[in-house]
């Protein structure tokens, strides 16, 4: 997959009413280069219509659009890829439906799991959560930043930190040896997601 280092997770309980395409162009404007529609409430007609949209967007500014859980509507707008969990469609199967060429996504908690996401042929894993959150409903107890230096010796594909991550707290994320960051509520609950964006990026850059 194309290298990337900011990965932003819609979280519409963070938008304050802004629109969900404006977030997310916002986002891109500021330096997003991977990003993903997570709608755990609404029906899946609902998350159809805005995962079009979104795919409108991926399309305008060239950047990857992955689909959280639902590998029907990956499929049925074309997305670049899903994000599975531990308890979703297992990545062997979603692999013979979704085919080679696409992004498949693992979220993982422990090294047990990294491992056999990337036996199992995963483009990148999530790792995580790093710090307490409160975007996630059915999260685990935080993995700390021990878990990413255990990742950085072991596994070989490409991961993402994910999980309370804030542009406050980011440099311990990167000291630890992540090279790409995933964050929900600081970047879609940004009053300027933009800048947001930007300093993510600013901090990632000098760690490199
Ligand atoms: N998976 C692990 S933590 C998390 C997900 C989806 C939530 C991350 O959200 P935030 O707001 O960046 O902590
Ligand atoms: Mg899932």
């Amino acid at each position: 997959m194309k290298e990337f280092r900011l990965y932003a997770i819609t979280g519409e309980e963070f938008h304050q009413g802004r629109d969900l395409i404006e977030v997310m162009e916002a986002a891109i404007i500021g330096g997003v280069d991977i990003f993903q529609l997570r709608d755990k409430y609404s029906s899946k007609k609902i998350v159809l219509e805005k995962a079009k949209r979104l795919k409108q967007l991926s399309e305008k500014y060239n950047v990857p659009f992955i689909v959280n859980d639902h590998i029907d509507i990956a499929l049925a707008v074309d997305a670049d890829g899903i994000h599975l969990g531990q308890d979703d469609l297992p990545l062997q199967e979603a692999r013979k439906i979704f085919g080679k060429d696409k992004i498949i996504g693992i979220s993982t908690h422990a090294m047990s799991e990294a491992r056999e996401a990337e036996r199992e042929g995963a483009d990148y894993i999530g790792v995580g959560p790093i710090f307490p959150t409160k975007s996630k409903v059915d999260v685990v107890d935080p993995v700390t930043t021990n878990y990413i230096e255990e990742v950085v010796k072991e596994i070989s594909i490409p991961f993402v930190a994910i999980g309370g991550i804030k542009l406050h707290n980011v440099d311990r994320v990167l000291e630890a040896g992540a090279t790409r960051i995933c964050a929900i509520s600081e970047i879609v609950g940004s009053s300027d997601v933009t800048k947001t964006c930007q300093e993510f990026i600013r901090k990632i850059e000098t760690r490199r």
